[in-house]
């Protein structure tokens, strides 16, 4: 796989929550252009890859990205135009140099990130494969990734009672991505006539998931354990099971957890957590303490690890050196994978082979603010690992993810769930 860059070129664009975000386009020597949306998260780890925002109080309340789209058009232009590169690495190497901060800072992780994917779909068809084959066996071989669909939505992704951020659904047990898509929109229609007998609204949250006035997270998972036998499904690892991301740094202050009014400590939300997994088919839990709280997710590790999964989101930032960290310190046994919150494709691949390495799970992710962008599909399918969040099984953002998924399976043999 070779390349050489022709032209990169960027522009202002919104992503689904009224944003402005970068869509980033790489032009190679024969004429192709390989394009990018650039996804953007609320619930940010505090190690995340910094995005330039404009910070311009007159135009979208300082969200615009004005200046990193400079930095892609300029800069980043400047220095890549009439390059040739061997490999994918080869050019994010080139775009970490040419920032020269440890965090992305100076162009902006937001510009480096969109010509990262967009180059790595150059990359792909200048071997003539498509994006997922271009992953092939660099973490392990290919599988369509369980989707896990985000059906109600609480914390900063919406204005409801609800502290926990999200409440996903995740059919284990389909036969296929097609039958998982199909049990996925079942329930989620099935948990909106739920919604409407108890007069509770079904506004929508950032991520297209319900965002009812609900305050108690068992209350919720008792209300999708109904949805799901309610479309007809048997809840748990054999049909559709449950998965959560409280998003809990997003919580705690001090040394202390606020849920519904209520103060927790680490020990008392491991607690709590046990109990959700005794009575709920819960497999998967997201973030259930603080970035900080490094010491209460040994503990919940030592709890929990051996029955469910445990993902590490705001505490690992897709960072392979943080990971690597924490492996040797028993935290967490998955990783989440968002490829904006390390900034380039090439670093996020470095994070899922340590993943594999140390035998620790990887979640490929979406960011609450999205584009139509299916980058993360291939992603998910290239490197085999498993399982993939990108909201709600509605709205076009979320669902352009999941589509890629079925026309992937359509036109492919290949191998669906966790593996
Ligand atoms: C998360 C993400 C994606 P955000 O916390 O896992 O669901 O949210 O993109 O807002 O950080
Ligand atoms: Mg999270």
């Amino acid at each position: 796989m070779t390349i050489t860059v022709r032209d990169v070129h960027a522009l202002e664009i919104l992503d689904s929550r009224a944003r402005p975000t970068l869509s980033v386009a790489v032009t190679v020597e024969d004429g192709s252009t390989w394009a990018a949306g650039v996804p953007a998260g609320a619930s940010t780890g505090s190690g995340e890859a910094v995005e330039r925002r404009d910070g311009d109080p007159a135009r979208f309340s300082g969200h615009g990205v004005l200046a990193a789209v400079a930095s892609v058009n300029e800069e980043i232009a400047g220095a890549l135009g009439g390059r040739r590169f061997e490999s994918l690495a080869a050019l994010d190497q080139a775009l970490i140099d040419l920032d020269g901060t440890s965090d992305k800072s100076r162009l902006g992780a937001n510009a480096i990130v969109g010509v990262s994917m967009a180059a790595a779909r150059a990359f792909a068809a200048s071997a003539g494969v498509a994006l997922w084959q271009s992953f092939a066996g660099l973490i392990r071989e290919p599988r369509l990734p369980v989707p896990h669909f985000n059906v109600v939505n609480g914390g900063v992704h919406a204005p409801n009672a609800l502290d926990f951020q999200e409440f996903m659904i995740a059919p284990l047990g389909a036969p296929s991505a097609a039958e998982a898509l199909r049990a996925g929109a079942e329930v989620y229609g099935a948990l909106r006539r739920r919604l409407v007998d108890r007069a509770l609204t079904t506004g929508l949250g950032d991520e297209g998931g319900f965002a009812p006035e609900i305050a108690q997270p068992e209350e919720v998972l008792a209300l999708l354990v109904h949805a799901i036998e309610d479309a007809g499904y048997r809840p748990g690892r054999d049909g559709v099971a449950l998965a959560i991301d409280p998003a809990s740094s997003e919580l705690y202050d001090e040394g202390i957890y606020h849920v519904a009014g209520e103060r927790f400590s680490s020990d008392e939300m491991i607690e709590r957590y046990v109990a959700m997994v005794d009575r709920f088919p819960i497999w998967l839990i997201e973030d259930g303490l603080a970035e900080s709280d490094w010491s209460g997710w040994v503990r919940l590790t030592d709890r929990l690890g051996d029955r469910i999964e445990l993902v590490g989101d705001d505490i690992f930032c897709t960072n392979p050196t943080t990971i690597a960290d924490a492996v040797g310190r028993g935290v967490a046994n998955a990783a989440l994978i968002k490829v904006n919150q390390v900034g380039t494709v090439t670093e996020t691949l470095e994070a899922m082979a340590v993943c594999r390495g140390a035998g620790y799970g990887q979640f490929v992710s979406h960011r609450s603010g999205e584009t139509c962008d299916d980058f993360i599909a291939d992603l998910a399918i290239g490197t085999g690992c498993g399982h993939m969040k990108a909201g709600a099984p509605a709205r076009g953002e979320r669902v352009a993810k999941y589509n890629r998924l079925v026309q992937v399976e359509d036109a492919e043999r290949l191998d669906y769930g966790l593996g």
